[in-house]
């Protein structure tokens, strides 16, 4: 059946609840169909509350209501009942019945596996009993479990277990989204971790029988997430238990619940031979990420859904500070730029364009977004440069010394900045209003030993952001001198004005301007300096992302002039490329990522603003004709490249092994074009671990060699779900163009193809969207297959099926034949009976 109308809810009409929670207790009889759910929850009415209550419920069979021991007979609709209530404190019990099993959603309490499981953010608590289900409502939680199961789980601390029961007790007060309950036949991976004031905390992964052998990794990232946080942030563990528990069939990629994380498999399981150095990557991100919401979200938490972003925001900051502090800095800095620009720049340059903190939705699932976490996290990196280190650190703590315990806004945390620095941060908080990326253009001038740098912000009006504003935009910038010596170290510039110029006295000659280091800014850099400082910065600049920044700006512009007027490579790309994968002085995790070429559908878009029509095909040829060209300017080296980085050492997923590797890979990738597929062959069979298996294949893929490999590999691994979501999506990935939705399609065949696993669905369907130029081949058969598969999964799991409604966004940079196409598919979704609020919202953006 159709969600009824879809409301929006504003910011704007945010009203306190009119009752506190003093204490839930809630009692669990678990049965696959009908579960029983019996509440005891204690409200006390606030002066003028109103004289019925209203409780969030959906998807419930209300079996029994009482107040204060009497029977109540409230009236109940598809969202939620209302009840008359007494003037004065109460007791609300109420029992009702639920169907986990059926529950594909994965929202509420659900089975994954034969196993119980919950997902109560942001509104999945509603879905258990009838609740305020809303952050700002924060309760004590007591919990009993009664089912048939070997572990049964909540959050806070054991009070008692015995066989097929146990109870629960959290100390701290919480809203209802961080609630948790896991059951079933699991296996825990054990450690423990002592706090700095000497706390001893025990700590488990629970896995399914048979995941053992994935758990060290987790467990070691969650200990030195504890002691990062203490180190860094003098945060420490405020309960006596930490668990962690790892389910397959998971819609994101794990949630803070407190105490009890749950995390979708593939964002915890690790083994070296079943994962890549990428995986293991994530997993120590996503564990820092849940770990750090102990604070920034649990103790913490955000007064509505739309200051997500307060605990999101921050939360991705602190996971960056964290993988940057054990791993590479510039590395870490560079990676989050590039998918910041490949997931969140469409998003804010297109029809689902939104402010960092919202200020509507209709349905809150749509917005855990690009905007709200990466640039949430882009934004509170620049008010750490705008206004320091240590007038940061001071803000922080007086953060969580005046919140703590609290549900709290944007306006609560930009107001302890301004008490600890005394600056106005009016104008900063536009940052947080303004939806759209800003685009920054840069001229210099120099006039008898005075250098001046001027700027200009424009941001494009949108829906949201009718009558955009100049933004407060930190451009950190250093200048060097034409021998490469730096004259000027990095400062911040700060920029209010919609146009700026910044002078600098005292130069002997005029020098080459370095702005925008770090990426101090999520905005648009557009140079009108002279054409050939990017190859200067390439060769000489000291801060390394944009050094980086250099190569790939020379390798956008080559592209560009290649695809628009069959231009040769540029030499100047290919020198400065060729000098820096010969400076053995650089970190080669560094030096693969300068061989990597801009984003396809990067590359769309600057053809769009300047004025082109993309076309995704010679698009894609153009790339892989760079990637042979890159292949022969470097052939001398590659060989070299590729023998001098391999590991000979025990597998270790750390930031020097894994940097060695990517750099044999990215040379294994290139020289293969040239030598063809033997050392690719003897790499993939002699590999003792993922990541050189993996990136074998997927080097013989690339160049139509792989099937043998791949059969080969379906055999090893089919008893693996991680490893097969691999297995299915490098096939998508590494299709040709026009193999690829007819590629998609027959693995939508096969026997594996469990669509209804999240991750299944992702590994074929998202790898589709992935594959731009086989998404937007110009028969439309990607299109139509994408549109299939959305309004089948739709009805089982909205929530999944609206997060991949963004394949779409970007329809209307494309001619009018595509544009077509994908209207068609996007009104035949629309016109889907039924079908979700979830998808209907998005669609109806991305279609405008
Ligand atoms: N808070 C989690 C992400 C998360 C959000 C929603 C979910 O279900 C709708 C699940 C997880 C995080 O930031 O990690
Ligand atoms: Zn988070």
């Amino acid at each position: 059946m159709r969600d009824a109308a879809p409301t929006t809810i504003y910011l704007k009409d945010y009203q306190p609840f009119g009752f506190d929670v003093e204490n839930v207790e809630l009692t669990f009889d678990l049965h696959p169909t009908k579960t029983r759910v019996k509440s005891r929850i204690s409200f006390v009415p606030k002066p003028g509350a109103p004289a019925q209550i209203f409780l969030d419920g959906e998807n419930l069979t209300l079996i029994s209501a009482r107040i204060d021991g009497t029977s109540v007979q409230p009236v109940i609709s598809a969202e939620g009942l209302t009840c008359a209530v007494p003037d004065a404190p109460f007791l609300w019990e109420a029992e009702v019945e639920i169907d986990p099993e059926n529950n594909t959603a994965l929202e509420g309490l659900y089975m994954s596996n034969g196993m119980y499981c919950t997902q109560c953010e942001a509104q999945g608590f509603r879905k258990i009993t009838y609740y305020p289900d809303r952050p700002d409502v924060m309760s004590v939680f007591s919990v009993e479990i009664n089912g048939p199961h070997p572990v049964l789980l909540s959050n806070g601390n054991v009070i008692s277990t015995s066989r097929a029961h146990a109870k629960w007790h959290d100390p701290w007060p919480k809203p209802a989204y961080l609630f948790a309950l896991v059951a079933g036949d699991l296996v825990a991976h054990s450690d423990s971790f002592v706090t700095a004031s000497g706390r001893n905390v025990d700590l488990n992964l629970y896995v399914r029988p048979g995941d053992e052998g994935k758990c060290a990794f987790g467990m070691r990232a969650l200990k030195a997430s504890m002691k990062w946080d203490e180190e860094v942030y003098g945060r420490e563990y405020d309960l006596d238990l930490f668990n962690i528990v790892a389910v397959d069939d998971f819609n994101m990629g794990a949630m803070e619940n407190k105490g009890l994380n749950v995390f979708n498999s593939s964002a915890v399981l690790a083994s070296p031979e079943t994962s890549t150095d990428e995986n293991f990557l994530r997993i120590e991100a996503i564990i820092a990420h849940e770990y750090f919401h102990n604070w920034t979200g649990n103790r913490i938490t955000c007064r509505d859904w739309f200051q997500l972003c307060l605990k999101e925001g921050l939360t991705v900051y602190r996971d960056s500070q964290f993988t940057s502090d054990m791993r590479s800095a510039p590395v870490k800095r560079i990676t989050d730029v590039i998918d910041l620009r490949a997931r969140q720049f469409p998003e804010d340059q297109g029809p689902l364009a939104h402010p960092v903190r919202p200020e509507s939705f209709q349905e809150i699932n749509n917005f855990y977004t690009a905007t709200v976490y990466e640039k949430g996290a882009e934004v509170i990196g620049m008010l750490r440069c705008l206004v320091g280190a240590e007038a940061y650190g001071k803000a922080l703590d007086l953060y969580f010394e005046r919140h703590d315990g609290q549900a709290c806004t944007i306006e609560d945390w930009l107001k302890v900045f301004e008490d600890t620095t005394g600056r106005d941060l009016s104008q900063f908080k536009r940052w947080y209003s303004q939806a759209g990326t800003p685009r920054l253009t840069v001229r210099d001038a120099w006039y008898n030993g005075t250098y001046i740098l001027s700027f200009t912000q424009n941001l494009a009006a949108s829906e949201t952001t009718p009558d955009p504003q100049p933004q407060v935009i930190p451009i950190v910038t250093g200048l060097l001198s034409p021998s490469g010596e730096e004259v000027v170290p990095s400062q911040v510039l700060e920029m209010t004005q919609a146009t700026q110029s910044f002078t600098f006295e005292g130069l002997k000659e005029r020098p080459v301007p370095s702005v925008l280091r770090g990426f101090s800014a999520p905005v648009v850099l557009e140079s009108e300096l002279a054409a050939d400082h990017t190859a200067f910065l390439l060769a000489h600049d000291t801060d390394p992302f944009n050094r980086w920044e250099a190569g790939r700006s020379l390798a956008r512009a080559s592209l560009l002039k290649m695809i628009t007027e069959g231009a040769a490579p540029d030499p100047a790309y290919l020198d400065g490329i060729h000098a820096v994968m010969g400076d053995a002085t650089l970190d080669p995790a560094y030096r693969a990522l300068m061989l990597n070429l801009p984003g396809q559908s990067d590359l769309v878009k600057s053809l769009c603003d300047m004025g082109e029509t993309p076309d995704p095909q010679a698009i894609w040829e153009v790339c892989r004709a760079m990637s042979h060209v890159q292949a022969e300017r470097l052939q001398d080296i590659l060989p070299a490249l590729f023998d001098a980085h391999q590991v000979t050492e025990p597998y270790e997923p750390n930031a020097d092994q894994s940097g060695r590797r990517s750099l044999a890979n990215a040379a294994l990738r290139l020289v293969s074009l040239i030598d063809g597929p033997d050392r690719a062959r003897a790499q993939f069979t002699s590999a003792d671990n993922m990541t050189q298996q993996l990136s074998a294949l997927g080097v013989l893929l690339r160049i139509n060699e792989g099937a043998d490999e791949l059969a080969a590999f379906e055999q090893q691994w089919k008893h693996d779900r991680l490893v097969m979501d691999k297995w299915f999506g490098m096939q998508v990935i590494h299709a040709d163009p026009d193999k690829t939705a007819a590629t998609a399609a027959r693995l939508t065949e096969h026997p594996d193809f469990n669509w209804k696993n999240p991750n299944r669905f992702r590994a074929v369907m998202g790898s589709l969207a992935a594959h731009h130029a086989g998404f937007h081949y110009a028969d439309g058969q990607s299109y139509d297959l994408m549109a299939d598969w959305l309004i089948r999964l739709d009805p089982v799991n909205p929530q999944t099926t609206a997060r991949m409604c963004a394949a779409f966004q970007t329809w209307r940079r494309y001619d009018d034949r595509r544009q077509q196409k994908i209207a068609a598919a996007l009104d035949r979704i629309l016109a889907t009976p039924g079908l979700s609020r979830d998808t209907t919202e998005m669609l109806t953006r991305i279609r405008g």
